[in-house]
């Protein structure tokens, strides 16, 4: 497989496998490359040889969004847009209102409104993108910005999007490159089911690439609240403390099915009790601070290996799709009021838990 190594940008690493041409702009913030971790407390807790981390967290924005907003966007201006819109739970707002920010192009998002964690909205703000908040779930935000889209008022970079795709599959080569074949599973948070379908279609390029023998099964995690594809049906009021994948209907299901089916895998649902519960655990026990909607993978592995679905694996990876501090509120609220005390040295110790 060949690709130019080191600092260089996502699209010029892997320019052989994306859509771009010469006239494409090598746009960039330093997407991709992101560190793949162990979890030796996972590994200890659940007697698996091996689990990784993708840390999708590091990247510019602070998610895994990036990879494939960089090549729609760069597609974007490539075609001479002018506008770039999009429906999102917050981080592709974000990663959308930095890149066309980088591009000097405008940024249109449509939210849910009251449903986007702080660090994202914060983002997308910052960026001079135009928020408009929806009354409605995520489901209602997409379907609004297709419409517009339709009526050509601006170029869509939701994941319906095919250069999205072609760039967030690069964490499957990644992953790929890091472990010199691929994992015997991979465990994902599914919102959209745009990731899922990504990694999958990346899994099976690098096969053919020669990046890898083989491809791993793949096992998707919703939340209960927001199962669609676990239930079969389209969810109307889709709820969990996971905002990033409070979806109903996925745009990608197909995409979803296809991926689970191919691999052998599964797709299946974690409580947000058992979301929160990894969430914390994985930033207590490995020192990783994702956002809960990451932790969906975490939980879903442990539910998976304690109920001995994971007796033939020897390794996995988790991707975890986004950074702990994109919502500050939920860290707070879980670990309770900090004691504030005079400033001597005996008044701190006597508040030591
Ligand atoms: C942290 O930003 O859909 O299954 O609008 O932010 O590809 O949708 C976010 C999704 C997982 C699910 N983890 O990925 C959006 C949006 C995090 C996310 C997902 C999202 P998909």
């Amino acid at each position: 497989m060949p690709r130019v190594p080191g600092g260089a940008s996502l699209i010029e690493r892997y320019a052989a496998y994306l859509p771009v041409t010469d006239r494409t702009p090598r746009l960039s913030l330093g997407e991709g490359n992101t560190p793949l971790v162990r979890a030796p407390t996972l590994e200890r807790e659940l007697g698996i040889g091996e689990v990784w981390l993708k840390v999708e967290g590091q990247n510019p924005t602070g998610s895994f969004k990036d990879r494939g907003m960089v090549v729609a966007v760069a597609k974007a201006v490539e075609d001479g847009a002018r506008v770039v819109l999009c429906a999102s739970t917050g981080n592709t707002a974000a990663s959308a209102a930095a890149y066309a920010a980088r591009a000097g192009i405008s940024c249109t998002v449509v939210l849910p409104a009251g449903q986007v964690a702080a660090g994202k909205l914060a983002q997308a703000l910052a960026h001079g993108a135009q928020v408009i908040a929806v009354r409605g779930p995520f489901d209602a935000a997409l379907a609004v910005v297709r419409e517009l889209a339709g009526q050509g008022e601006a170029t869509l970079v939701n994941s319906v999007n095919p250069h999205r795709v072609e760039g967030q599959k690069t964490a499957a080569f990644e992953v790929c490159e890091s472990l010199g074949d691929a994992p015997d599973a991979l465990f994902i948070p599914v919102g959209n089911a745009g990731n899922i379908t990504a990694y999958w279609k990346g899994f099976n390029e690098a096969v053919r690439g020669g990046l890898a023998r083989t491809r791993p099964r793949m096992y998707g995690y919703q939340a209960a609240g927001a199962a669609p594809l676990v239930s079969g049906k389209p969810v109307s009021a889709p709820e969990t403390v996971a905002t990033a994948i409070r979806v109903g209907n996925p745009a990608s299901w197909q995409g979803a099915v296809a991926a689970r089916d191919e691999s052998g895998g599964a797709i299946d649902s974690v409580t947000d009790e058992e979301i929160l519960d990894a969430y914390g655990f994985v930033a207590r026990c490995e020192g990783i601070f994702c956002e809960p909607a990451s932790a969906a993978s975490i939980a879903g592995l442990r539910k998976r290996a304690r109920s001995g679905g994971l007796r033939e694996v020897r390794r996995v990876v988790c991707v975890l799709t986004g950074n702990g501090m994109k919502d500050p509120d939920r860290a707070r609220l879980l670990a309770g009021p900090i004691p504030e005390v005079e400033a001597t040295a005996d008044a701190v110790r006597r508040s030591f838990r």
